[in-house]
């Protein structure tokens, strides 16, 4: 097994569903990851303890899916200078309008890169295409999953041409 490059953060095993397909992407992108649960409020020095490891590991970017008071991903990109990808999860207030500004609302200097809430895929795909910069292998199966996308939508019957 190859280390993982991708690391896969969630606050809590009830963040898990929704987590597992951002894991189910990267494994069909063959992006070698690895998935933990370690909240940022009720393990703070587990998550010292981890970033720290998996860095040292060749982890290199960093996914991180958190809800309500979601200061996960703020507190990896405290502890790493590699990519941090934010995914806000629904549910809180507003329906996750919480989540989602505690994520990108970041102070000047400690960038997050927040995607849409509970959008796992573009989580994934972020991720990929960020190691995808020095993978051309990995560039490729990136555009063949767009190629496959676009497909998707010209081969709708409704858009069929008449
Ligand atoms: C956040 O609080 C977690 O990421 C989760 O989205 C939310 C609720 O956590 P639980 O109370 O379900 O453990 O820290």
């Amino acid at each position: 097994m190859p280390a993982p490059l991708v690391a896969i953060i969630c606050g809590s095993r009830s963040d898990l569903e929704t987590v597992e397909k951002c894991a189910a992407l990267l494994t069909e992108l063959d992006v070698p990851h690895e998935l933990r649960i370690i909240s940022a409020h009720r393990a703070p020095a587990l998550l010292d303890r981890y970033v720290a490891a998996a860095a040292e590991r060749g982890v290199r970017v960093f996914i991180c899916a958190a809800g309500l008071a979601a200061h996960l991903a703020g507190g990896v990109a405290a502890r790493t200078a590699w990519p941090v990808i934010g995914l806000p999860m629904p549910g809180g207030v507003g329906g996750g309008l919480d989540a989602l500004l505690s994520t990108v609302q970041m102070p000047p200097g400690v960038p997050v890169a927040t995607v849409g809430l509970g959008n796992a895929r573009n989580a994934a795909l972020l991720a990929a295409q960020i190691l995808a910069i020095s993978d051309a292998p990995l560039a490729e199966r990136i555009q063949a999953f767009r190629a496959d996308q676009t497909h998707a939508v010209e081969a709708d019957p409704l858009n069929e041409e008449r």
